[in-house]
């Protein structure tokens, strides 16, 4: 339990939405246009990781220019923003908005901290923009996931102190981030992924406030 937390940051994909099956088609097509061997294993390692850390996993050591490195990302991001464009409410996680309403009634604060450069974009098709108090994402920061820079820059926007700051991630490196900044933090997916977390739940719509907030 942990006591007196006056703000929940949420991670965005695999928290609020699940983006990855849409980061994996923009990267799939990518990668089968340029030869490069891509799979879902290989998607599953890019959770949570900014876009240029997910180019890299994906070329697996090959060395190929700076220039060729920006096309890349660039095609990929384009066609992503363009498979983005059918995203509705319908796919936010069940669970989450109850979960949003519920904090809100409890007058605790509700931000966002992703590593991706298109979550606001994002939580507009979502229509659940004007729920969060405060956004950090992957055009606020230098440095991505795990570093703490993304969660620290949401709490500063609320201007609350990171020991009332409690993360919600599915990702390792969000998780380590929030632990990095003292934050608390649940983990939503596996404890082989995410056990280091204070607190684990399988999906968003698992999360027990009473178990985490103690009331
Ligand atoms: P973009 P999160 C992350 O979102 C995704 O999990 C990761 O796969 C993606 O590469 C990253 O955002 C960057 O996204 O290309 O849109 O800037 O889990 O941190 O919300
Ligand atoms: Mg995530």
């Amino acid at each position: 339990m942990r006591k007196n937390i006056e703000a929940f940051i949420f991670d965005l994909d695999g928290v609020i939405t699940d983006t990855a099956e849409l980061h994996y088609l923009a990267w799939k097509n990518m990668a089968d246009r340029e030869g490069y061997t891509f799979n879902r294993a290989i998607n599953e390692k890019l959770r949570g990781v900014s876009r240029r850390a997910s180019l890299e996993i994906i070329l697996a050591g090959l060395k190929i220019s700076e220039e060729k490195i920006l096309t890349l990302m660039e095609e990929k991001n384009t066609e992503y923003k363009e498979l983005l464009e059918t995203l509705t409410s319908k796919d936010i996680l069940d669970g989450v908005m109850e979960l949003l309403n519920e904090l809100k009634k409890r007058g605790i604060k509700v931000a966002l901290a992703s590593a991706s450069k298109n979550a606001v974009p994002i939580l507009k098709k979502l229509e659940i923009f004007d729920l969060f108090d405060a956004i950090g994402d992957g055009n606020c920061v230098e440095r991505a996931k795990p570093a703490p820079d993304v969660f620290i820059h949401a709490a500063g926007q609320l201007q609350i102190a990171v020991s009332r700051c409690l993360v919600v991630e599915d990702a390792e490196a969000g998780v380590l981030g929030a632990i990095d900044c003292g934050m608390s933090s649940v983990g939503i997916g596996p404890h082989e992924r995410v056990g280091a977390a204070d607190f684990v739940f399988e999906t968003p719509g698992d999360i027990n406030l009473y178990e985490v907030l103690g009331n």
